[in-house]
């Protein structure tokens, strides 16, 4: 049995994750590879019964401790229930975010990094991906995706200032460049198809 390889997707609103995550899911499974895609926050029932709480309702209505928190309890609940059990069984498990948009989205505020870090050491020991392909757009072009998609109804954490946004997407940089060994940076402008073989490209070492 070959083993399972952990691939996270990150990358601000509008970069592509979840077209992407179905392109690589397709691509890796006419290599024989089997592929279980999940998401975040979500990925499990009790996680996604989570989200539904995380991402509906006002911009207040959870503190930014509160929202990490259930950030984190969402997550330990996707990885004991869903990515664990997947990966013993050899399959690879690839997630549409994971840690990463914790840090990025809630750890730069009242939270900070190492707070996140905490958070998942404690939730799911620490657990981290094999590989995280960040996906890289231009602020103008991920903004103009989401809008196709979203219109004027974004979710609760999307709706956020531009500036909040652009502090996200500075941050996911920031870990890139910290921990070149987990991630890939992968230009996500242009064509769909495009953009699944570079990610396919960031992935060559580990496909067996
Ligand atoms: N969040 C957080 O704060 N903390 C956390 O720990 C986690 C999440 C895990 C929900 O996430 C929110 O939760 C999110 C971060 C926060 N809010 N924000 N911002 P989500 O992952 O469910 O939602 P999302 O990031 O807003 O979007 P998404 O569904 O994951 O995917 P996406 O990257 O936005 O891409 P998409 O839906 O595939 O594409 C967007 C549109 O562009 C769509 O119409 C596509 O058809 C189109 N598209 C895609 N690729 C292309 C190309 N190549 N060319 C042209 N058009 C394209």
């Amino acid at each position: 049995m070959t083993p399972g390889r952990f691939i996270t997707l990150e990358g601000g609103e509008g970069a592509g994750k979840s077209t992407q995550l179905r392109a690589l899911a397709a691509a890796l499974r006419g290599r024989g590879i089997d592929v279980v895609e999940t998401r975040e926050p979500g990925g499990s029932e009790g996680a996604e019964a989570i989200r539904a709480l995380l991402l509906t309702g006002g911009a207040d209505r959870w503190s930014a401790r509160a929202e990490a928190l259930l950030f984190a309890a969402a997550r330990a609940d996707h990885v004991e229930r869903t990515i664990r059990p997947a990966l013993a069984r050899g399959a690879w498990v690839i997630s549409d975010r994971f840690l990463d948009s914790s840090r990025a989205y809630q750890g730069q505020g009242e939270l900070t990094d190492a707070d996140i870090v905490a958070l998942h050491r404690i939730g799911s020991e620490g657990f981290l991906p094999d590989r995280t392909l960040l996906l890289a757009l231009p602020e103008a072009e991920a903004a103009e995706r989401a809008t196709a998609r979203d219109g004027d109804a974004p979710d609760r954490i999307g709706g956020r200032a531009s500036d909040f946004h652009r502090a996200v997407a500075a941050a996911f940089d920031r870990f890139a460049g910290d921990e070149p060994a987990r991630f890939r940076k992968v230009d996500a402008s242009g064509g769909a198809e495009a953009v699944t073989a570079r990610l396919l490209a960031a992935l060559d070492d580990l496909v067996p």
